[in-house]
């Protein structure tokens, strides 16, 4: 007997309720900066952030060590301090992180971090471009062994100091080639030579005010000014018209937040799948969503009982619709022969 599905948002957990298939990382991945656009290292990968020379302390993934443990990666970045390659703590992105900045909309940049090792840190982010060098003037201060924990850091030109300027903090962002994110006391290109180990999670691109993520704008047009300055009418996890789907979900899934039950809800069945002992019958999930998320974070979880929700669910199918959705198929990881019952559901969470 299979248990009804749970379609609901995942409890708010503040800033660490992130976490993405690889799927959704991969689609969001394009070769100049977009608002929205999110480093989440679901996919194994170092996501381009890398040293000019190959070494032990250069970017790496740290599997299962994400904010979200088991099943959330992450990326490590060291240093050794002294001289040579992995000396300083420094890594650069010359992929998504490049292009215009201002055009984009983006001015500021956040992420997890976790301290893992060495002295004190202020962590910086750092651009280079045609007006040249740029550090971030203010810098987030992290004590030694601090623990997964979200920051946000400025890079408008107002929080902009010239580490090897020949023009102008503007002139940089209008065209970046070179993105890094460094520990030093004093802005700088290169990084502080320390011994120090930091994992990153998430890094997000963020707009101020002007452009709007997918989400924000979603809520712009859904809702009237006094009812966007109440978070129990427009907020995330409120359900103004108490069909049971949360704000967060009719966006997922293009529903009418202010009409009950206008979204088409997951589909829960029991269907034949190629499993690790061939063709196997499994508990599956099917729903169409929105293509541009943006921040918002989707996990498929599955659980022997409820609570006990792990990321493991299995992406099967995923078509493009060409109207700006996809269909996706997930499955259980455990058949139905092998199990009195289990539990699938869809899950988003807002940073
Ligand atoms: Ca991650
Ligand atoms: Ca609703």
């Amino acid at each position: 007997m299979m248990d009804k599905p749970t379609c609901s948002p995942s409890t708010p957990r503040g800033p660490l309720a992130l976490a993405l298939p690889a799927l959704l990382s991969v689609s969001l991945v394009a070769q100049a900066i977009e608002l929205g656009q999110i480093d989440d290292f679901q996919d194994q990968t170092t996501m381009n952030w890398a040293h000019g020379i190959a070494n032990a302390h250069a970017p790496r993934v740290v599997a299962d060590q994400g904010p979200e443990g088991t099943g959330d990666h992450a990326l490590a970045v060291s240093s050794s301090g002294g001289f040579g390659a992995g000396s300083m703590i420094v890594m650069f992105n010359r992929s998504q992180w490049t292009g215009d900045f201002l055009e984009a909309g983006v001015t500021a940049i956040s992420f997890h971090l976790r301290h893992v090792s060495g002295p004190n840190a202020s962590v910086r982010v750092a651009l280079q471009g045609p007006g040249g060098r740029f550090a971030t003037t203010s810098a987030i201060q992290v004590d030694s062994g601090t623990g997964w924990d979200h920051h946000t850091i400025d890079i408008t030109p107002e929080n902009l100091t010239g580490v090897g300027a020949t023009g102008t903090a503007e002139q940089t962002l209008a065209a970046v080639n070179e993105m890094r994110l460094l520990s030093a006391t004093n802005p700088s290109w290169t990084g502080d030579p320390v011994e120090m180990e930091l994992h990153f999670d998430n890094i997000l691109a963020l707009g101020k005010n002007g452009e709007q993520t997918p989400f924000e704008q979603w809520r712009i047009d859904n809702f009237e000014e006094d009812e966007l300055q109440n978070e129990a009418v427009s907020g995330p996890f409120a359900d103004p018209d108490g069909d049971g789907v949360a704000n967060l979900l009719e966006f997922v899934l293009l529903g009418d937040p202010n009409t009950p039950t206008t979204a088409t809800p997951p589909l829960v069945s029991v269907a034949t799948h190629e499993g690790q002992n061939g063709g196997e019958t499994f508990l599956t999930l099917t729903f169409t969503r929105r293509e541009e998320l943006g921040d918002i974070v989707l996990q498929v979880q599955i659980a022997p009982e409820p609570g006990a929700w792990s990321n493991d669910a299995v992406l099967v199918e995923s078509a493009s619709n060409g109207n700006g959705t996809i269909t996706e198929t997930w499955r259980d990881t455990t058949p139905v022969a092998s199990a009195q019952r289990r539990f699938i559901r869809l899950s988003a969470s807002h940073p």
